[in-house]
């Protein structure tokens, strides 16, 4: 059996990570690995870390790298990804990025810059509702979007509350100090893409599957199995 690859997508908040990820998952059969959910649902839990991850969350600042790193070794390891893993908001600053490449040893790693003009990514950003109910992710801007409700269930969207005015500025800021050095970190390594992340969703689909069709290919002649430290 070949390895599993690992697909990082890296970009900004509200480059589409979370929508892009989602689509490959189902398309490739890889495992989705999502921080950002995995850190929400801490927080709906209503545990004393998710409490405080909550106001980090809320405040647009990062959830310390141990937490989030533990949690993503952890998915990895379980081997649930047979074909592979997308890591979608994870590393999100260098010491991450560290940390992944020395837990991860023989796995191709695969890195995806999405880049989108700083002005779209607010325009998406602000448009952004969630279903309470179900998680259906929807955006106002998107011209399929009609009304504040739920297509799939009915109830009420809602908007996220790291999604306001104020603390996407500190998000953006928090990307450009912290997460920006990443692309550097990935761009020097092998398996490095960029894709145009300002197009309507298929487009970049379409740019990411070529991406992953291709990878999986090269590595499907590769025999080591995954190791984790
Ligand atoms: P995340 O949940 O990772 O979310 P994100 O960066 O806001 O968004 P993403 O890029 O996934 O955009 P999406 O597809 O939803 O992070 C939230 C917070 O969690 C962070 O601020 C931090 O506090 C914490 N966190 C997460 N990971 C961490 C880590 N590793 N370390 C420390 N802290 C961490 O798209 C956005 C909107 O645009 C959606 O409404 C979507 O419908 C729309 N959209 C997507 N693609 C589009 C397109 N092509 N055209 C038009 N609209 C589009």
């Amino acid at each position: 059996m070949s390895q599993p690859t690992i697909i990082i997508l890296l970009g900004p908040p509200g480059a589409g990570k979370g929508t892009q990820a989602g689509l490959l998952a189902r398309r490739h059969r890889f495992a989705h690995i999502s921080t950002g959910d995995l850190l929400r649902e801490e927080v709906r839990k209503g545990t004393r870390v998710g409490r405080k991850v909550g106001e980090i969350m809320e405040a647009g600042e990062l959830v310390p790298d141990e937490l989030v790193g533990d949690m993503v070794r952890k998915r990895i390891v379980s081997g649930d990804g047979e074909k592979g893993y997308i890591l979608d908001g994870f590393p999100r600053n260098l010491a991450q990025a560290r940390y992944l490449e020395r837990v991860l040893q023989h796995v191709t790693v695969v890195a995806v810059n999405m880049d989108v003009d700083e002005e779209q990514l607010v325009r998406r950003l602000s448009g952004r509702r969630y279903c309470p109910n179900c998680g259906k992710i929807y955006n106002l801007h998107l011209s399929s979007q009609e009304g504040e409700s739920c297509s799939a269930c009915g109830a009420e969207l809602r908007q996220r509350p790291d999604d306001s005015e104020e603390v996407i500025a500190e998000r953006l800021r928090v990307y450009r100090e912290q997460t920006e050095p990443v692309i550097e970190f990935y761009a020097s390594r092998r398996n490095y893409f960029s894709v145009d992340g300002n197009r309507g969703v298929e487009e970049v689909a379409g740019d990411l599957s070529t991406i992953v069709n291709q990878m999986v290919r090269e590595n499907s002649s590769a025999e080591a199995p995954l190791r984790s430290r």
